[in-house]
């Protein structure tokens, strides 16, 4: 019975695309924005509806893809899209999530599964959104994904630094300078750790980059099958905020994963699964060094030896201390057991 199936949270079947040829050749986000030549995030926007299907509500909040994709008149958006407020992607998804769940109810619409995706900025979510994401990711009753696209910066309102701009970037906020060369000396936050480690109501968490355009897709097919309250972490290279050729886009995010600097992993009720290239890392073959990865980028061009060496052993202890190599950043039980021994 109809009804059933979707108090029951049924969510729709999303097989994996089974290899580039097999993917659907819809669009549903399609011309008529005007982001930056090599946009990385709007081409997870693109991949993440292309793998949703036209059966889906898209809530997004305030940023470059709310901004530059709603310009008077014109939007990519073939689907239902709302903007939602900067820090509200997880009230949004929650909010419309029951909505529709009432109005089914109710009988005013049909009942059937219907995807919510709502997505955010690193600034709107991983900053000023977080509270929100969390309560949502704790309400297995309702089906949402969120999906967080992170540029690294507020890029929106001109490249300010956020809670996920890596150590030492140049931003607006971090400009480097004479008497101080790094403004900027924290690391960033480790989001889908945080949210798979911290949410055990929260069925599936993955990490994406859209320079492996099927693989993020299918992750995106999963959290909707999946359903309840699924988030994903897209990292997202851009050519204003990074200040690179935007020819260089599709690499840097290939070298964010070749370094081992994000990692590509799923977790699925509370199992770890690295994928992609980051599995053949996990299965021993070598990181390339992280310089490849900076030195392409202006926003690192005032790094010296110091900072590149730096920035390479805070990835290295990522893989060789963690507890979970890449995911989760307690020290290893044994690295821990030795240091309360010599204690
Ligand atoms: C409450 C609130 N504070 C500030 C702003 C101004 N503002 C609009 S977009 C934006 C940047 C958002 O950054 P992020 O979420 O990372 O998205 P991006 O612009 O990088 O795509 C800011 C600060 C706002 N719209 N609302
Ligand atoms: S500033 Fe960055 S995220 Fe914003 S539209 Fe340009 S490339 Fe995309
Ligand atoms: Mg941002």
């Amino acid at each position: 019975m109809a009804e059933s199936t979707t108090f029951g949270n049924a969510t729709q079947i999303l097989e994996p695309f089974r290899g580039v040829k097999k993917v659907t050749l819809e669009e549903y986000f399609t011309s008529g924005h005007r982001t930056c030549q090599g946009c990385e995030s709007a081409l997870v926007m693109k991949l993440m509806v292309k793998a949703a299907g036209p059966r889906t509500i898209v809530l997004g909040s305030t940023g470059c893809m709310y901004v530059a994709n709603t310009t008077y008149y014109t939007t990519p958006w073939v689907v239902p899209w709302m903007h939602t407020q900067l820090g509200s992607s997880g009230s949004a998804a929650l909010g419309t999530a029951a909505g529709l769940k009432a109005l089914m109810r109710k009988g005013k619409i049909k009942a059937e599964p219907i995807n919510v995706i709502a997505f955010c900025g690193d600034g709107g979510g991983a900053d000023m959104g977080i509270g929100a994401i969390s309560a949502t990711l704790t309400h297995k009753e309702y089906n949402s994904l969120i999906l967080l696209y992170d540029n690294e910066s507020y890029a929106n309102t001109d490249i300010q630094l956020s809670g996920m701009t890596p150590y030492g970037a140049h931003t607006t906020f971090s400009p480097p300078g004479k008497a101080k060369r790094l403004i900027h000396t924290r690391w960033k936050k480790n989001m889908a750790g945080m949210m798979a480690a911290g949410h055990p109501e929260c069925r599936y968490v993955a990490t994406v980059c859209a320079s492996y355009a099927v693989e993020m897709m299918n992750r995106v097919r999963r959290a909707l099958t999946i359903g309840g309250p699924t988030f994903i972490h897209s990292l997202d290279p851009c050519p204003k905020g990074w200040d690179y050729d935007p020819m260089l886009s599709h690499e840097l995010g290939e070298l964010a994963i070749e370094t081992g600097l994000f990692p590509l992993y799923e977790v699925e009720d509370g199992t770890l699964k690295y994928y992609g290239k980051t599995k053949a890392l996990v299965d021993g073959r070598a990181r390339k060094p992280v310089r490849e990865y900076l030195l392409k980028q202006g926003r690192f061009a005032h790094f010296l030896e110091e900072d590149l060496a730096y920035f390479q052993a805070k990835v290295d202890e990522m893989w060789n201390k963690w507890e979970v190599p890449g995911v989760v950043p307690f020290k290893r039980v044994d690295v821990a057991r030795a240091a309360l021994t010599v204690k």
